[in-house]
This record gives C-alpha cells, structure tokens and sequence, in this order.
C-alpha cells in the first residue's frame, strides 16, 4: 500500500467511525413516544424544543401528542407502536420516511356525519366536507359541574347565550387527566342524549368540544351521536388537552386531514388570545 492509499483509507475509517458509533447506541427502530433524548443529539446540543404554547403565551396549542401510550377506545394497551420507518438513513436510504397506522378516531380528533349514520357514511359526509368556517372562530371555554355527566339540566345551568356558536367543554376528564392515561376509562364525562337534544334544540352551538375521546358519555354512546351528527351541522371534537387554560373567548383554529370517505380524522385545535 502506497501512502496515499493508506491515507485514503484512514480517512475513509474515521469517516464510518461516527456511523458505527450511532449504530451501536442507538435502538433499531428508535422507540418513538416521551422520550426521544437521543445520547448522539444531546451531545451535539441538538435537543428540540416541545412546547404547550407559542408566542409568550398567546398560542395555546389545545391537541394532544400522539405516542403509543395515549389512550384508544376500549383498551388498556393505549395505541401502540404507530409508526414505523421502512427506509431510513441508518439502512443506507437517502432520507427517513416513517409510516403510520392507527385508527383515525385517535388522539384529538373529529367525528364526520358519517360516524354513525351509514347513509351519510354512503353520501360521502367525510372528514373533507366538514366546514372549516365552524371549526375556526370565536369559541367559549367552560367549566361544567364536576359531579354529573352533561345532561338537559346542566346544558340548561350554564346559561350559554344565544349567538355562541363554539364552545369547549371542559369536564372532570380533566382534572383526571385522563388523555394521559394509557388504559382507556369508560367513567368518563360526556353528553347523555337528552344534554345533546336539549343543546340542539336550545342553542346556536355547531362546534362541540370536549376533553377525552367522545363526547357522548359511555352509557349515551350512540344516542347522543345520533343526536348531535343528525342535522350534519354540528362539528364533534374530541380528546382535546384543555388543562391549565382559562375559561372564556378565545380564537379557535381546528383543522383536519382531507381523508377522502374517511368518517374521522386526527385534528390539530389551537387557541389564540
Ligand atoms: C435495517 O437494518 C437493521 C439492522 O441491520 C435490520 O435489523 C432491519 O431489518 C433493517 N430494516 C429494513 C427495512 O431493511
Ligand atoms: C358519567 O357517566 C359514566 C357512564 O357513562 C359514569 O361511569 C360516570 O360515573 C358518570 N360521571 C359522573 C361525574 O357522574
Ligand atoms: C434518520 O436520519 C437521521 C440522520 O441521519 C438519524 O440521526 C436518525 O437516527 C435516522 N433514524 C433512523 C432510525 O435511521
């Protein structure tokens, strides 16, 4: 060997030397979720900042992180590994490209017509012809009492005027924190049908919020979805992280995917001040 060959082929080794290092340390596929502290990109002072507001406090970002601890309906498991990197820089593919799976009813999310009407479902009432205009605009946030579900009486004792068209309800989920608990709780707070009839029947709301993955309470499942889906006016979404804001008017900004026949679809909600 040649000088220049050995020169060639030193630099050639301290040149993989980083590759084989990263290989070593790091899990193959990464674990997604919570921690994504990595030793290369601490190292390198490469830590991404992740924040709950924006701005100073004026953006409140209202929409829940998907990892595979976050809950999903009726199970204990939460949902799991969802994503997946089929080509990825360390496999030698010029960039990484993960994949995700999971169901579109996850996380913060919203409800089609064509949730539980199959004829909508049919018609084609996706997650694409929702109105954007009642998902962005003037919102009210609330506090509902914490010792019952929302039924006739409570919608009724919370004195919404007439005119509000969006609010978010916020509940006992909350407080239990319960879209940061793996095991999917069917105890939680939502609408009984005649809550649902009676904010039909009595308000101008076509935005309806809340914070855990239905708005119907468990024991009201389908009747207060029939309810609310019925007239393909009021917009449903669910699972939004509402902990720490102040009740009152905000700016809401809530946009889903355009999932061509799909009957829901994870949903990025903020709030502006
Ligand atoms: C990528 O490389 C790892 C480690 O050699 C291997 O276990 C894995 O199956 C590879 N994945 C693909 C998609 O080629
Ligand atoms: C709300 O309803 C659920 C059943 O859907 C029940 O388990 C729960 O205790 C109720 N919550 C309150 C605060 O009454
Ligand atoms: C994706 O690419 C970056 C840059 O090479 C690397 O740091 C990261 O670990 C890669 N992920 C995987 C699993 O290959």
């Amino acid at each position: 060997m040649n000088p220049i060959q050995s020169l060639l082929l030193t630099f050639a080794a301290i040149a993989l030397l980083p590759i084989a290092l990263a290989t070593s340390i790091a899990a193959y596929p990464p674990p997604y979720g919570l921690d994504q502290s990595c030793t290369a990109a601490v190292a390198d002072n490469l830590v991404p900042v992740r924040r709950e507001v924006y701005g100073g406090g004026r953006i409140i970002d209202i929409s829940h992180r998907y990892h595979p601890e976050m809950p999903t309906w009726d199970s204990t498991e939460g949902i799991g590994q969802f994503l997946s990197l089929p080509a990825s820089m360390k496999n030698g593919s010029i960039a990484n490209n993960s994949e995700m799976k999971l169901p579109t009813h996850t996380g913060t999310h919203v409800d089609a017509p064509g949730h539980v009407y199959d004829h909508y479902f049919d018609a084609g009432f996706d997650v694409d012809t929702l109105d954007l205009e009642v998902l962005n605009g003037p919102a009210l946030l609330v506090d509902v009492p914490r010792d019952q579900n929302i039924t006739a009486e409570v919608m009724k004792s919370l004195n919404i005027p007439k005119g509000v068209r969006r609010v978010l309800f916020r509940t006992l989920n909350t407080d239990r924190r319960l879209m940061f608990k793996k095991e999917f709780d069917t105890s939680y707070v939502g609408f009984m049908k005649d809550g649902a009839q009676w904010l039909v029947d009595n308000t101008d709301i076509k935005l309806v919020g809340i914070d855990y993955l239905s708005v119907a309470a468990y024991a009201d499942l389908i009747p207060s979805h029939l309810v609310f889906l019925k007239g393909r006016e009021i917009i449903l979404v669910e699972g939004l992280k509402l902990d720490g804001v102040e009740p009152g008017i905000y700016s809401v900004h809530c946009l889903p995917l355009r999932l061509l026949g799909a009957e829901g679809s994870p949903i990025r909600c903020i709030l502006v001040k």
